[in-house]
């Protein structure tokens, strides 16, 4: 059985990045085998319910009114019309429903909108997921009364790269929210974004952090970064492919029980390097043409892939820890 454990050291886990690329695979998969069914895909679909003019600095992220990167920004959407797209979400396999919305935080009148698309959406009978920002606890416990199954809040980046890239909320306010949501009995959904320009010990200190919060979140989001002209991080140089399939695998192996989501950045990845994503241990994509505000790959090509690759759709249910 593979150990839990919430005591890594940054220095540990370079240590597992440092590894020959086969031996770290090959660890990978096998911690992957022994908790979770090795050919299912957990799939997400997302919605931006309320879209830019975003008052943080976030320097990858095209939603932030710091820059200018043309989008359209758009108010929070009528509850009927995220139940509509939700509805055909499900009717199109996702078993997920992801909303999310370009706030620092929600104010006091956007919580019973908020509320109520939660509780129609899982009235659908799909698992719920929200991401609006920094939640107090009564914020978090509002929501989990509405329904609401998962909170996605990322930490981005290690605590040491932080401040390059956030300059509006400290790294301990994102945590600080992580625990009301865990506190107000909510899945946690948490994890980062690579190719920013940090170092493989980021990448290491990020995954350590997240495996030694009091509990492993239950779904890991790694990101690869999206360039988006007009934010600060276009035109960052490339991270070596290999280097994110590496991430991955650490991932995995840090976060044995957690689901662990090849999340965006897949539209310029070939399917070869998905795949090397997936035998690291990646076991959840976001599934649908659009991510918030950037392109996914088509649902079709992604049906193809999974078909090529002999893994289907559903819910990958870690076996009990021994
Ligand atoms: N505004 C809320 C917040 O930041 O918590 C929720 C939405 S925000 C867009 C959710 C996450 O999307 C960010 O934390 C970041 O990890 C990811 N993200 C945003 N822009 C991205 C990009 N250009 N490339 C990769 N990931 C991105
Ligand atoms: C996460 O980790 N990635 C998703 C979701 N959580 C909310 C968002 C990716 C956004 C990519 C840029 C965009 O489409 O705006
Ligand atoms: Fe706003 Fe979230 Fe984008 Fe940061 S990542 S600018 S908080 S929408």
């Amino acid at each position: 059985m593979t150990s839990v454990r919430h005591d890594w050291t940054a220095e540990q886990a370079v240590a597992l990045f440092n590894q020959p690329f086969n031996d770290l695979l090959f660890d990978a998969q096998t911690v992957h085998r022994n908790t979770f069914p090795p050919n299912t895909v957990q799939i997400s679909t997302l919605l931006s319910i309320k879209t830019g003019a975003c008052p943080e600095d976030c320097k990858y992220c095209p939603q932030s009114a710091h820059y200018k990167t043309g989008l359209e920004v758009e108010r929070l959407l009528p509850v009927e019309q995220v139940v509509a797209a939700a509805s055909a979400a499900k009717a199109r396999g996702a078993t997920r429903f992801c909303m999310g919305g370009a706030w620092r935080s929600p104010r006091a009148r956007d919580l019973e909108p908020l509320a109520e698309m939660i509780s129609e959406v899982k009235a659908l009978g799909l698992e719920t997921c929200l991401t609006v920002g920094m939640l107090d606890a009564d914020q978090a416990d509002r929501l989990q009364e509405a329904g609401l199954d998962y909170y996605n809040h990322n930490i981005d980046t290690s605590p040491e790269y932080y401040d390059e890239v956030i300059t509006t909320r400290d790294f301990s306010e994102r945590i600080e929210t992580l625990n009301n949501v865990r506190n107000a009995g909510l899945k946690v959904c948490s994890g980062g974004i690579v190719g920013m320009g940090e170092s493989r010990k980021d990448r290491a200190s990020m995954l350590a952090v997240l495996a030694n919060l009091p509990e492993h979140p239950e779904s890991v989001p790694i990101n690869r970064l999206v360039q988006v002209p007009g934010t600060p991080m276009h035109g960052q140089p490339e991270v070596d492919p290999l280097e994110f399939v590496r991430t991955i695998a650490v991932a995995r192996i840090m976060l044995p029980r957690s689901v662990v989501r090849l999340s965006a950045g897949r539209t310029e990845m070939s399917d070869e390097l998905q795949a090397l994503c997936f035998l690291a241990g990646a076991n959840s994509i976001f599934y649908g043409d659009k991510l918030l505000t950037t392109q996914n790959p088509a649902q079709q090509a992604d049906m193809e892939l999974l078909a090529r690759l002999g893994m289907t759709a559903g819910t990958p249910v870690p076996v009990q820890a021994g």
